[in-house]
């Protein structure tokens, strides 16, 4: 489908709201989805976020809306007691269809789904101070809180072994295989990597298998901007329930870290510019655990380095497996856009590595201050 004015419009009139569509634009911040801004007519009207689920790489892209759903539908019925005005700040607020669905089938194939702007709320691409930081694990570790209790049994996996180490090497061996001699050229000091990290990255699968850490809810994509803060940079809602599934905290706390403590963006080619912020490693931490210390063992806090690692790295291995793969799943704005991408999650990765033992002893030590309170 073209995206235009007349289509979106079309679009947006199949759901149940009472507000008159005026214009639109693309929000282009996320690698995978069509999302737009709808603004309406009428002051008094909410605006709106549509969006069109990618079918090629979600082929339960029905399952996952109505996963979105029941689980703002759970949050919802947790923070009733703050009243309307202010639930709708802390939870997405999805819209069904004028017959009563959550989601709009088009003529394509493709499902759509639509939320309730949060008005006054602003995200953070990169984090700008400590108190972002804080407000951050406060934020993503409510959520781990907000989903306790959710039948995990409702959830469908809408990507099967999403975080799963095995899984990712196998689909990087995949493409190695296949891989044109160039993107194998380009790609060369990053499979050195892979390789030389294999054993250590997949502790972390392998204590979760062995039943170590325990099953929850968990989000899956907790970098910085899914996370909505006020006008006073408070946390207030996290966004982009699309992977919604059943994984470990470290999936969390680690995808958090990755965008939180790298000083430079994602997909920032000038490898200098990226470093590891410690300091807002001890501030996400302490948000994080004053929200989950009840649900988190001496064990889980032992691995929170490691989730860090496992988690920028397992990033990295993906983007590099689309670089070799010919990009064929994340959005790319340019050429070689995923193996920078890759470059830079392995360059954080080394930094994480050097910063290992001061990350755990930072992680131990807010995690005994907080259960001696
Ligand atoms: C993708 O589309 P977006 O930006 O919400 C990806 C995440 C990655 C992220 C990297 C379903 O998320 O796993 O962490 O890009 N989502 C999927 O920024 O693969
Ligand atoms: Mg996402």
């Amino acid at each position: 489908m073209v995206i235009n004015d007349q289509n979106i419009e079309l679009i947006f009139n199949n759901f149940n709201h009472l507000a008159e569509f005026e214009s639109f634009n693309e929000l282009t911040s996320g690698h995978i989805n069509d999302t737009f801004f709808i603004r309406t007519k009428h002051i008094n009207d909410c605006n709106f976020v549509l969006q069109r689920i990618n079918s090629n790489v979600f082929k339960n892209a029905k399952e996952l809306i109505i996963n979105k759903e029941n689980v703002s539908k759970h949050i919802q019925k947790k923070l009733q007691h703050l009243g309307p005005e202010e639930l709708n700040k802390r939870v997405l607020k999805f819209i069904e269809t004028k017959v009563n669905l959550p989601y709009y089938l088009d003529e394509d194939g493709d499902y759509w789904n639509i939320m309730v702007f949060i008005e006054g709320s602003k995200t953070f691409e990169k984090v700008e101070n400590i108190e972002i930081a804080y407000e951050g694990g406060k934020l993503f570790g409510d959520f781990s809180n907000l989903t306790e209790g959710f039948d995990t049994n409702e959830i469908v996996d809408i990507i099967p072994n999403f975080h799963e180490m095995s899984f990712r090497y196998q689909q990087f061996y995949d493409a190695l295989e296949n891989a044109t001699p160039n993107r194998l050229e380009l790609a060369k000091q990053c499979i050195h990597q892979v390789f030389s990290l294999k054993e250590e990255m997949h502790l972390l699968q392998n204590f979760k298998n062995e039943g170590k850490i325990p099953l929850r809810i968990t989000h899956n994509d907790t970098k910085i901007s899914n996370a909505l803060f006020d006008e006073n940079n408070k946390g207030l809602c996290v966004i982009d329930t699309d992977t919604v599934m059943v994984g470990i905290i470290h999936y969390d706390f680690g995808d958090a870290i990755r965008t939180i403590c790298n000083t430079a963006f994602e997909d920032e080619t000038d490898l200098s510019k990226i470093t590891f912020n410690l300091e807002f490693y001890k501030a996400f931490t302490k948000g994080f655990l004053e929200k989950t210390h009840h649900c988190i063992s001496l064990f889980d806090a032992q691995n929170l380095a490691l989730a860090a690692k496992t988690i920028t790295f397992i990033m990295g291995l993906r983007m590099l497996t689309d670089f070799l793969n010919n990009d064929i799943y994340y959005k790319t704005k340019y050429k070689n856009h995923n193996i920078d991408r890759a470059k830079n999650q392995f360059k954080l990765v080394d930094l994480i590595s050097d910063n290992f033992e001061e990350m755990n002893r930072i992680s131990i030590e807010e995690y005994k201050k907080i259960n001696q309170r």
